[in-house]
C-alpha cells in the first residue's frame, strides 16, 4: 500500500499526529520511528489506523506516493537536523518535509534554504495544542512555498482543530513565518498565565477567599469576555483537592515555574526587533524569578509594607481584577502582534494578522473568544499601527483603566507582586504619552557619547559642545 502522508518521529505529538491524520477520509499513514519497537508498539495498539510502517527510511519512503510528504515529530534541534538529513537522502524534487516540532524560525529559515538547493520542499509548521489537540485537532501554523502548500494545505486542514466552522490553519508565509507565529503564541501564552496568575494571588491575599471558592470566580469569568481555554482550566486547578493531604492542590505544587524556552524566544526575538513585549517578558522573567529558590530564602526576611491590607468590599475588588485581566491581556495580545508586524517586515513575511488570530481560536492553548475581536480589528484596518487603539480594544481599556489603576496601586501597596498587571499599565501609559522623558535619555546620551539628538522645531541632527561653551551645532551627516 501507498500511503499519501507519513510521519517520522513517534512519541506522544508524533503518534497522535498520525492517529489524527490515519483517522480523516482518504489519508493513509506511513510511519517511521528512529526506535523501532516505538513503531510496532504504535501498530499493535491502534489496528483500526491501518498504518504503513517502515523499520527503516528508506523502505519509509518508498511506503509513500509521489510528491512524498513527510512530518517530523521529534524532539527539535539536533533530532530534527539528523532526521532531515535522513530524509533528504532518500526523498526527490518535489517532495515535501514539514518539521511539525519547535524548532526556532531562525533554524527553520536555515533549512529551508539548504533544502531548496535539492528541488525537495521544506515547511517549517508550527503545531500548537499539546498531545490532546494532536490527537483530536491542533491548530497548525505552516510556513513554506505556496508550492507546497498546495499538497500540503488538504491534508492540514483535514486534521486541524475547527473553530465557527473554519479549519485552524492557514499558509502563514514563507519559510519560518509559521514556526515565528507559533513562537509569538507561545510567548502571549505565558502572559495569558501569567496574568491569571497575578489575578487569582491578588483575589486570594486580597479577599482570604479559598482555591475553590475562587475557581468559582474564574468559572463566572469564563462565561463572559474573558471566555478562554486558560481560564477554563485555571477553575479546573483551583478546585482539586490533593488526595493525600486533603488540601487544595495549588498549595501543594512547589510555587517554582518551568519553561521550556520558546518564551525567551520570543522575548530574544523582540529584542533584536526593537519591540516593546514587556507583558511576556515579564512573564518570563515571573518565572526565572519563582525559580530561584536560595535568592528567595535569602531575602525572605527583606522588609515589605508596614500596614496589613484589607479589601473592604470583595465582590468590588474582584470586579476591578477582572477589568485589569482583560486590559492587561490586550496590551499583551497587541504587544505580540507588534512583533508578528515586525517580524514580517525583518524577513520579508506576508503575514495576514486576521488569519492569525482565526487560527488561534480553536486546538490551541490560547483559544479564546476574544481572538474574534482580533480578527475584526485586522479586517477593518489591515494596516492597523497597535491593536489596542482599534475601536473595540479602546472601548475595553477606557472601561477598564480605572479599575486596573486601582488594582496596580493595591498590589503594590500591599507588597504583593504583580509584574505583568503593572508593566502592562506603564506600557500603556507611555503609548499614550502626549511626551516621554526619552528627550531626557536623549540629551544624556549627547552629553557622554555625542549621539546627537533630533529638535522638535525642525529638521536635522544636533550636538550641544558640553565640555566647551554649551553652544548648539548641527551634526553633519557622514553618510
Ligand atoms: P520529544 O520531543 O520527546 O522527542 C522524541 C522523539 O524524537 C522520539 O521519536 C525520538 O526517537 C526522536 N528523536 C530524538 Br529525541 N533524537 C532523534 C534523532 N537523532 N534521530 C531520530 N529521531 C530522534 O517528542 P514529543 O514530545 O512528541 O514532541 C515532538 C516535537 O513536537 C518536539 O519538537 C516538541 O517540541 C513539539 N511539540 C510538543 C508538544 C507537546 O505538548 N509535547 C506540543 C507542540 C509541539 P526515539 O524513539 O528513537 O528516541
Amino acid at each position: 500500500t501507498q500511503a499519501n502522508i507519513g510521519v517520522v518521529g513517534l512519541a506522544v505529538m508524533g503518534s497522535n499526529l498520525a492517529r489524527n491524520l490515519a483517522s480523516r477520509e482518504g489519508n493513509t499513514v506511513a510511519i517511521y520511528n528512529r526506535s523501532p519497537q516505538k513503531t510496532r508498539d504504535l501498530v499493535d495498539e491502534h489496528p483500526e489506523a491501518g498504518f504503513v510502517a517502515s523499520e527503516s527510511i528508506e523502505d519509509f519512503a518508498a511506503s509513500l506516493s509521489k510528491p512524498r510528504t513527510a512530518l517530523i515529530m521529534v524532539k527539535a534541534g539536533a533530532g530534527t537536523d539528523a532526521v532531515i538529513d535522513q530524509l533528504v537522502a532518500v526523498f526527490e524534487p518535489g517532495d515535501i518535509i514539514v518539521d511539525g516540532g519547535n524548532a526556532l524560525f531562525t533554524d527553520t529559515i536555515r533549512r529551508e534554504k539548504a533544502i531548496r538547493e535539492t528541488g525537495i520542499n521544506f515547511v517549517g509548521a508550527g503545531i500548537s495544542g499539546g498531545e490532546e489537540g494532536a490527537l483530536l485537532g491542533p491548530s497548525i501554523m505552516p510556513g513554506g512555498s505556496a508550492e507546497s502548500w498546495e499538497t500540503l494545505g488538504p491534508i492540514l486542514r483535514s486534521i486541524a482543530a475547527v473553530a465557527e466552522g473554519e479549519p485552524c490553519v492557514t499558509h502563514v508565509g514563507t519559510d519560518g513565518a509559521g514556526h515565528f507565529v507559533k513562537m509569538i503564541h507561545n510567548g502571549i501564552e505565558y502572559a495569558d498565565m501569567q496574568l491569571i496568575a497575578e489575578a487569582y494571588d491578588l483575589i486570594r491575599r486580597g479577599t482570604g477567599k479559598s482555591p475553590a471558592e475562587i475557581a468559582e470566580v474564574f468559572a463566572a469569568w469564563n462565561k463572559g469576555e474573558l471566555e478562554s481555554y486558560l481560564i477554563e482550566i485555571t477553575a479546573e486547578v483551583l478546585r482539586q483537592v490533593d488526595a493525600k493531604t486533603g488540601r487544595p492542590l495549588v498549595d501543594v505544587i512547589v510555587d517554582e515555574a518551568g519553561a521550556k524556552g520558546t518564551g525567551a524566544w520570543t522575548v530574544q526575538t523582540a529584542l533584536d526587533l526593537g519591540i516593546p513585549v514587556s507583558g511576556i517578558a515579564e512573564a518570563v522573567f515571573a518565572r526565572s524569578l519563582s525559580s530561584k529558590p536560595a535568592q528567595r530564602k535569602a531575602a525572605s526576611d527583606l522588609p515589605g509594607p508596614s500596614e496589613s491590607w484589607q479589601v473592604t468590599d470583595a465582590d468590588a475588588f474582584i470586579e476591578d481584577v477582572r477589568l485589569a485581566l482583560y486590559a492587561s491581556k490586550i496590551i499583551a495580545y497587541s504587544q505580540g502582534f507588534d512583533e508578528i508586524v515586525a517580524g514580517a517586515e525583518e524577513y520579508d513575511w506576508d503575514i495576514k494578522k486576521g488569519a492569525i488570530a482565526k487560527i488561534w481560536r480553536g486546538g490551541c492553548i490560547i483559544r479564546a473568544q476574544f481572538l474574534n475581536r482580533i480578527t475584526e480589528a485586522y479586517d477593518a484596518d489591515p494596516r492597523l499601527v497597535a491593536l489596542v487603539t482599534a475601536p473595540y480594544f479602546r472601548d475595553a481599556v477606557t472601561k477598564a483603566q480605572a479599575a486596573w489603576r486601582r488594582v496596580v496601586t493595591a498590589a503594590a501597596q500591599a507588597g504583593i507582586p504583580s509584574p505583568a498587571f503593572s508593566s502592562s499599565l506603564a506600557y500603556y501609559d507611555g503609548l499614550r504619552a502626549d511626551r516621554l522623558p526619552a528627550a531626557l535619555v536623549q540629551g544624556q546620551r549627547d552629553f557622554f557619547g555625542a549621539h546627537t539628538y533630533k529638535r522638535i522645531d525642525g529638521p536635522g541632527a544636533f550636538h550641544t559642545l558640553w565640555s566647551g561653551d554649551r553652544s548648539e551645532i548641527e551634526a553633519v551627516d557622514t553618510h
